[in-house]
Protein backbone atom coordinates (compact mmCIF):
# COMPACT_ATOMS: atom_id res chain seq x y z
CA UNK A 1 0.00 0.00 0.00
CA UNK A 2 1.53 3.09 -0.90
CA UNK A 3 1.58 6.29 1.30
CA UNK A 4 3.85 8.84 0.58
CA UNK A 5 5.98 9.30 -3.02
CA UNK A 6 9.41 10.71 -2.81
CA UNK A 7 10.87 12.75 -5.35
CA UNK A 8 14.06 13.78 -6.67
CA UNK A 9 14.30 17.52 -7.76
CA UNK A 10 17.17 17.55 -10.81
CA UNK A 11 16.30 16.35 -13.90
CA UNK A 12 13.13 14.92 -12.37
CA UNK A 13 10.84 17.48 -10.70
CA UNK A 14 12.57 19.70 -13.55
CA UNK A 15 15.02 19.85 -16.19
CA UNK A 16 17.34 21.94 -14.16
CA UNK A 17 21.53 20.94 -15.04
CA UNK A 18 21.86 21.94 -18.50
CA UNK A 19 20.41 25.39 -18.45
CA UNK A 20 20.11 26.16 -15.21
CA UNK A 21 22.67 25.45 -12.87
CA UNK A 22 25.34 24.95 -15.17
CA UNK A 23 25.42 28.54 -16.36
CA UNK A 24 24.63 29.53 -12.87
CA UNK A 25 28.03 27.93 -11.78
CA UNK A 26 29.66 29.78 -14.75
CA UNK A 27 28.40 33.42 -13.80
CA UNK A 28 29.81 32.93 -10.73
CA UNK A 29 33.10 31.42 -11.82
CA UNK A 30 33.29 34.91 -14.22
CA UNK A 31 31.73 36.97 -11.02
CA UNK A 32 34.83 35.58 -9.10
CA UNK A 33 37.31 36.56 -11.75
CA UNK A 34 38.37 32.75 -13.04
CA UNK A 35 38.58 31.77 -16.45
CA UNK A 36 37.12 28.46 -15.71
CA UNK A 37 33.85 27.40 -18.39
CA UNK A 38 31.72 24.11 -17.83
CA UNK A 39 30.52 23.26 -21.56
CA UNK A 40 27.65 21.39 -21.88
CA UNK A 41 29.56 18.37 -22.75
CA UNK A 42 32.17 18.77 -19.67
CA UNK A 43 29.39 19.55 -17.49
CA UNK A 44 27.87 16.31 -18.40
CA UNK A 45 31.15 14.14 -17.42
CA UNK A 46 31.20 16.33 -13.72
CA UNK A 47 27.77 15.24 -13.00
CA UNK A 48 28.78 11.91 -12.16
CA UNK A 49 29.10 14.12 -8.77
CA UNK A 50 26.31 15.23 -7.08
CA UNK A 51 26.70 18.35 -4.49
CA UNK A 52 27.79 21.92 -5.93
CA UNK A 53 30.43 22.15 -4.05
CA UNK A 54 31.78 18.09 -4.52
CA UNK A 55 31.47 19.07 -8.24
CA UNK A 56 33.78 22.12 -7.98
CA UNK A 57 36.56 19.99 -6.04
CA UNK A 58 35.98 16.88 -8.84
CA UNK A 59 36.56 19.71 -10.92
CA UNK A 60 39.95 21.50 -9.43
CA UNK A 61 41.21 17.66 -8.56
CA UNK A 62 40.80 16.86 -12.03
CA UNK A 63 41.51 20.00 -14.29
CA UNK A 64 43.04 22.54 -11.80
CA UNK A 65 45.50 20.07 -9.68
CA UNK A 66 47.71 23.46 -9.18
CA UNK A 67 45.15 24.61 -6.27
CA UNK A 68 43.92 21.55 -4.77
CA UNK A 69 46.38 21.69 -2.17
CA UNK A 70 45.87 25.37 -1.49
CA UNK A 71 45.20 26.04 2.72
CA UNK A 72 42.18 27.97 1.56
CA UNK A 73 40.18 25.70 -1.01
CA UNK A 74 36.99 24.71 0.76
CA UNK A 75 36.49 28.31 1.69
CA UNK A 76 36.83 29.26 -1.75
CA UNK A 77 34.64 26.66 -2.79
CA UNK A 78 32.33 27.37 -0.49
CA UNK A 79 32.29 31.04 -1.12
CA UNK A 80 31.94 30.17 -5.23
CA UNK A 81 29.33 27.95 -4.38
CA UNK A 82 26.93 30.78 -2.16
CA UNK A 83 28.11 32.50 -4.85
CA UNK A 84 26.55 30.10 -7.60
CA UNK A 85 23.47 29.53 -5.43
CA UNK A 86 22.30 33.38 -5.48
CA UNK A 87 22.43 33.44 -9.35
CA UNK A 88 20.58 30.13 -9.70
CA UNK A 89 17.78 30.97 -7.58
CA UNK A 90 17.45 34.47 -9.21
CA UNK A 91 17.28 32.05 -12.47
CA UNK A 92 14.43 30.41 -11.28
CA UNK A 93 12.91 33.89 -10.42
CA UNK A 94 12.62 34.40 -14.16
CA UNK A 95 10.42 31.23 -14.43
CA UNK A 96 12.62 30.05 -17.41
CA UNK A 97 12.86 26.55 -15.56
CA UNK A 98 9.72 24.75 -16.10
CA UNK A 99 8.12 21.65 -14.41
CA UNK A 100 8.99 18.61 -16.67
CA UNK A 101 5.66 17.11 -17.73
CA UNK A 102 3.10 15.48 -15.55
CA UNK A 103 4.95 16.15 -12.54
CA UNK A 104 2.01 19.50 -11.43
CA UNK A 105 -0.70 17.02 -12.68
CA UNK A 106 1.07 13.88 -10.54
CA UNK A 107 1.74 15.99 -7.51
CA UNK A 108 -2.26 17.17 -7.73
CA UNK A 109 -3.51 13.66 -7.88
CA UNK A 110 -1.45 12.39 -4.91
CA UNK A 111 -2.35 15.11 -2.58
CA UNK A 112 -6.09 14.77 -3.48
CA UNK A 113 -6.04 11.29 -2.48
CA UNK A 114 -4.34 11.72 0.43
CA UNK A 115 -0.77 10.44 0.17
CA UNK A 116 2.15 12.08 1.27
CA UNK A 117 4.58 13.66 -0.85
CA UNK A 118 8.11 14.30 0.09
CA UNK A 119 11.66 15.55 -1.62
CA UNK A 120 14.90 13.84 -1.70
CA UNK A 121 17.63 15.68 -2.77
CA UNK A 122 21.54 16.49 -3.23
CA UNK A 123 20.93 20.02 -3.77
CA UNK A 124 20.92 23.07 -1.78
CA UNK A 125 17.23 23.36 0.23
CA UNK A 126 17.29 27.32 -1.21
CA UNK A 127 16.87 26.27 -4.87
CA UNK A 128 13.90 23.58 -4.00
CA UNK A 129 11.95 26.45 -2.00
CA UNK A 130 12.58 28.50 -4.97
CA UNK A 131 11.72 26.11 -7.59
CA UNK A 132 8.79 25.16 -5.87
CA UNK A 133 8.00 28.74 -4.84
CA UNK A 134 8.00 30.14 -8.77
CA UNK A 135 6.56 27.15 -10.45
CA UNK A 136 3.96 25.56 -8.09
CA UNK A 137 3.65 29.27 -5.70
CA UNK A 138 4.51 29.47 -2.20
CA UNK A 139 1.68 27.37 -1.17
CA UNK A 140 3.14 24.35 -2.78
CA UNK A 141 5.55 24.24 0.10
CA UNK A 142 3.62 22.67 2.11
CA UNK A 143 2.91 20.01 0.31
CA UNK A 144 5.36 18.16 1.10
CA UNK A 145 5.82 16.85 4.63
CA UNK A 146 9.63 16.02 4.23
CA UNK A 147 11.52 18.01 2.36
CA UNK A 148 15.39 15.93 2.87
CA UNK A 149 17.92 17.99 0.95
CA UNK A 150 21.80 19.25 0.65
CA UNK A 151 23.95 18.72 3.34
CA UNK A 152 21.51 17.34 6.07
CA UNK A 153 23.26 14.07 5.38
CA UNK A 154 26.82 13.26 5.38
CA UNK A 155 27.24 11.19 2.39
CA UNK A 156 25.15 12.55 -0.93
CA UNK A 157 23.44 10.06 -3.34
CA UNK A 158 24.55 7.72 -4.87
CA UNK A 159 24.65 7.08 -1.39
CA UNK A 160 21.44 6.09 0.20
CA UNK A 161 21.54 8.54 2.97
CA UNK A 162 19.16 11.02 1.84
CA UNK A 163 16.48 8.40 0.80
CA UNK A 164 16.68 6.94 4.55
CA UNK A 165 16.43 10.87 6.17
CA UNK A 166 13.17 10.82 4.16
CA UNK A 167 11.60 8.01 5.65
CA UNK A 168 12.70 8.37 9.24
CA UNK A 169 11.22 12.05 8.67
CA UNK A 170 7.83 10.42 6.89
CA UNK A 171 7.72 7.78 9.52
CA UNK A 172 7.27 5.10 6.89
CA UNK A 173 9.04 2.10 5.38
CA UNK A 174 10.40 1.40 2.15
CA UNK A 175 7.43 -0.63 0.91
CA UNK A 176 5.21 2.01 2.07
CA UNK A 177 6.80 4.44 -0.43
CA UNK A 178 7.55 5.11 -4.13
CA UNK A 179 10.81 7.00 -5.66
CA UNK A 180 10.89 9.07 -8.82
CA UNK A 181 14.12 9.86 -9.96
CA UNK A 182 16.63 10.70 -13.48
CA UNK A 183 19.87 9.62 -12.59
CA UNK A 184 21.87 6.21 -11.95
CA UNK A 185 23.38 8.31 -8.94
CA UNK A 186 19.60 8.55 -8.07
CA UNK A 187 18.80 4.94 -8.83
CA UNK A 188 21.70 3.74 -7.28
CA UNK A 189 20.32 6.09 -3.51
CA UNK A 190 16.79 5.00 -3.49
CA UNK A 191 17.17 1.26 -4.26
CA UNK A 192 19.96 1.67 -1.94
CA UNK A 193 16.87 2.53 0.74
CA UNK A 194 14.80 -0.41 -0.71
CA UNK A 195 12.51 2.01 -2.77
CA UNK A 196 10.68 1.21 -5.79
CA UNK A 197 11.22 3.47 -8.37
CA UNK A 198 10.59 5.12 -11.42
CA UNK A 199 12.68 6.80 -13.61
CA UNK A 200 12.35 9.99 -16.02
CA UNK A 201 15.26 10.76 -18.25
CA UNK A 202 16.81 13.92 -19.57
CA UNK A 203 19.56 14.45 -22.23
CA UNK A 204 21.99 13.88 -19.60
CA UNK A 205 21.11 10.27 -18.79
CA UNK A 206 19.07 8.93 -21.43
CA UNK A 207 22.38 6.55 -21.45
CA UNK A 208 22.87 5.86 -17.88
CA UNK A 209 22.31 1.93 -16.01
CA UNK A 210 18.81 1.80 -14.59
CA UNK A 211 18.55 -1.72 -14.18
CA UNK A 212 16.44 -2.47 -10.91
CA UNK A 213 14.74 0.40 -11.99
CA UNK A 214 10.11 -0.27 -11.82
CA UNK A 215 9.59 1.73 -14.60
CA UNK A 216 11.71 3.85 -17.03
CA UNK A 217 10.03 7.09 -18.97
CA UNK A 218 10.92 9.79 -20.98
CA UNK A 219 8.70 11.78 -18.94
CA UNK A 220 5.29 11.54 -16.49
CA UNK A 221 3.29 12.06 -19.03
CA UNK A 222 0.20 14.66 -20.30
CA UNK A 223 -2.91 13.33 -21.65
CA UNK A 224 -2.78 15.28 -24.24
CA UNK A 225 1.03 14.73 -24.09
CA UNK A 226 1.79 11.04 -23.80
CA UNK A 227 5.01 9.73 -22.69
CA UNK A 228 7.00 6.97 -23.84
CA UNK A 229 7.62 3.96 -21.79
CA UNK A 230 11.50 2.91 -22.29
CA UNK A 231 11.44 0.03 -19.40
CA UNK A 232 8.30 -1.54 -18.01
CA UNK A 233 4.60 -0.92 -18.50
CA UNK A 234 1.92 1.19 -18.44
CA UNK A 235 -0.60 -0.89 -19.83
CA UNK A 236 -2.99 0.45 -22.20
CA UNK A 237 -2.34 4.28 -20.22
CA UNK A 238 -0.18 6.76 -21.63
CA UNK A 239 0.79 8.65 -18.99
CA UNK A 240 1.52 7.72 -15.81
CA UNK A 241 -1.42 8.70 -12.68
CA UNK A 242 -1.69 7.06 -9.68
CA UNK A 243 -3.91 4.08 -11.06
CA UNK A 244 -0.40 3.42 -13.00
CA UNK A 245 1.27 3.73 -9.98
CA UNK A 246 -0.70 1.26 -7.93
CA UNK A 247 0.10 -1.59 -10.66
CA UNK A 248 3.95 -1.10 -10.13
C1 LIG B 1 21.41 17.11 -8.40
C2 LIG B 1 22.73 17.51 -7.87
C3 LIG B 1 22.91 18.91 -7.35
C4 LIG B 1 22.74 19.91 -8.48
C5 LIG B 1 23.38 21.23 -8.15
O1 LIG B 1 20.62 16.88 -7.29
O2 LIG B 1 23.62 16.69 -7.81
O3 LIG B 1 24.21 18.99 -6.84
O4 LIG B 1 23.41 19.40 -9.63
O5 LIG B 1 22.80 21.74 -6.97
P1 LIG B 1 19.33 15.87 -7.35
P2 LIG B 1 23.78 22.26 -5.81
O6 LIG B 1 19.30 15.21 -8.71
O7 LIG B 1 19.57 14.90 -6.20
O8 LIG B 1 18.15 16.77 -7.13
O9 LIG B 1 24.83 23.13 -6.46
O10 LIG B 1 22.88 23.02 -4.87
O11 LIG B 1 24.34 21.00 -5.20
MG1 LIG C 1 18.35 14.17 -10.14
Amino acid sequence: MIKALIFDVDGTLSDTERDGHRPAFNQAFKQTGLDWRWDVALYGELLAVTGGKERIRFFIERYKPALKNDVNLADMIAELHQAKTRIYTELLATGKIPLRPGVKRLLQEAKEAGLKLAIATTTTPENVTALLNYTLGEDSLNWFEVIAAGDIVPAKKPAPDIYLCALKKLQLSADECLAFEDSENGLKSSLGAGIKTVITINDYTVNHDFTGAALVLSDLGEPENPCQVLHGSLYRERYLSLLGLAKL
